[in-house]
């Protein structure tokens, strides 16, 4: 790629950086989420690795006592909704650290020790120390946050975390997610304003008003739950084991074990192998001998969710038996996801195109996420797989051209979709162009 692709991928990283933390997004998501900061600190170790480090201390800031990282800190005030205001943190921490929200995300964070760890070791000197002290001064907080998935979201030991909340999953209106939502009925609420569509010309791209109410509701049953794990499990009415989540744990697990060996701590590495192969039999155990696929599973309804979405490719993150890898590729290859005649870029949309629920436009129901596509390159990249690492990167890199590094595109026409400027977008075109 030219100078000027990456130029302009730092561009927005620069624009979005606050100085201590970076916003997802300038005006969409005026805040720091958390498993944006991990894809957002890849990008910057490229540029910084200091500044890589103080991205993802500024997280750790906000972990809860409890060891979970929260899913956005609010910095300062904005427009967002729902804000802290709704949140209400302050029934579970008082006085909060930080004012966050009161759910998490995907644990993605150890890729990007890896990578910060991997860069300050290339640039050598006062980068190297500084990654290296980073990652020995902090493996206590991530091992914490680890240990708090694997015991309160998993407390039967089945090997899949349960998420409480679609936005727990990221992938927000996935038609992953159809099934249990369309259970709920949300009582009398307190009522709010959207402002979300305000920033995204076009609502379809957005999800529905009966969606945002659902979400909304979820909120409100966690603060009157105060925030207590047990008491959210009996009464919270959207209740799912999440297997891209818990492919994520897995894989998480798996490099903090890693780092913690390496750092002299044999007994935490032993224990973190133990979550990630915990995790990887969980992911296992859903793959439908039919499909091919991994799939969710609804606790409340008690039944597969499985609908064809990117989550079926759960154990390409993981990693699996090489008999699964081989059937994931090719299924991941093959007409119904990248090799779809209709793709304008042969990257893995978010719900395959020849699923009745997809929907080329609107956010996790079809479009194609360029952060996505670099963590499933990523992980192929770790399991060996370079050929579909380098394609993966290669089509995505193309898809990026258009340099407004979108949040998602539309997969047929190719069509920048969501919030531009969308830091994540950026951080991962900036890693890809530094790759060798
Ligand atoms: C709610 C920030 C986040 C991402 C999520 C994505 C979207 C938020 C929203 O934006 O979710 O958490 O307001 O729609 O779905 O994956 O972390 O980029």
């Amino acid at each position: 790629m030219t100078a000027r692709f990456a130029d302009a991928a730092a561009a927005v990283l620069r624009q979005n950086d606050l100085g201590h933390l970076t916003v997802a997004s300038p005006r969409l998501y005026p805040h720091q989420w958390s498993w944006d900061t991990a894809f957002i600190a890849v990008g910057i170790s490229r540029l910084s690795v200091p500044r890589a480090v103080a991205e993802m201390r500024s997280l750790l800031a906000a972990q809860w006592p409890s060891g979970m990282i929260p899913h956005i800190v609010f910095d300062r005030p904005s427009g967002y909704f729902p804000g802290p205001e709704r949140w209400r943190s302050e029934v579970a921490l008082d006085p909060p650290a930080l004012r966050t929200s009161g759910i998490c995300q995907p644990p993605v964070h150890s890729v990007a020790l890896a990578c910060i760890l991997r860069e300050g070791r290339r640039r050598g000197g006062s980068d190297r120390r500084a990654a290296e002290e980073f990652v020995a001064d902090t493996l206590p907080a991530w091992l914490a946050w680890h240990r708090w998935l694997a015991a309160s979201r998993d407390p039967d030991g089945t090997g899949l975390v349960e998420i409480h909340h679609s936005w727990e999953s990221g992938m927000d209106n996935s038609p992953r997610w159809d099934l249990p939502y369309s259970r709920i009925s949300p009582g009398p609420m307190e009522p709010f304003t959207r402002t979300d569509t305000r920033h995204v010309g076009d609502a379809g791209q957005r999800p529905t008003d009966a969606e945002y109410r659902r979400y909304i509701w979820l909120v409100d049953q966690m603060v009157a739950a105060r925030y207590d794990e047990e008491s959210i499990r009996k009464t919270i009415d959207f209740k799912v084991a999440d297997v891209f989540f818990s492919a994520l744990l897995a894989l998480g697990a798996e490099i903090i074990g890693e780092l913690a060996e390496e750092f002299g701590r044999p007994s935490d590495a032993a224990e973190m192998r133990c979550v990630a192969a915990r995790f990887r039999a969980g992911v296992a155990s859903t793959v439908s001998p039919e499909t091919g696929l991994a799939r969710d599973r609804d606790l409340r309804g008690d039944g597969w969710l499985a609908t064809a979405t990117l989550c079926g490719f759960a154990p390409l993150i993981s990693g699996a038996d090489p008999d699964v890898m081989a059937r994931q590729r090719e299924l991941l290859l093959g007409p119904d996801w990248c090799g779809h005649e209709g793709l304008r870029h042969a990257v893995p949309p978010s719900t395959s195109p020849a699923a009745e629920q997809f929907d080329a436009r609107r956010y996790w129901r079809g479009p194609q996420w360029p952060v996505m596509t670099w963590l499933f390159s990523w992980a192929a990249r770790r399991h060996g797989d370079t050929e579909l690492a380098g394609g993966l990167r290669e089509e995505s890199l193309r898809q990026l051209g258009d340099l407004t590094f979108a949040e998602y595109y539309d997969p047929m026409t190719g069509q920048a979709l969501g919030s531009s400027a969308q830091s994540w977008t950026a951080a991962a075109a900036l890693d890809w162009t530094a790759w060798s």
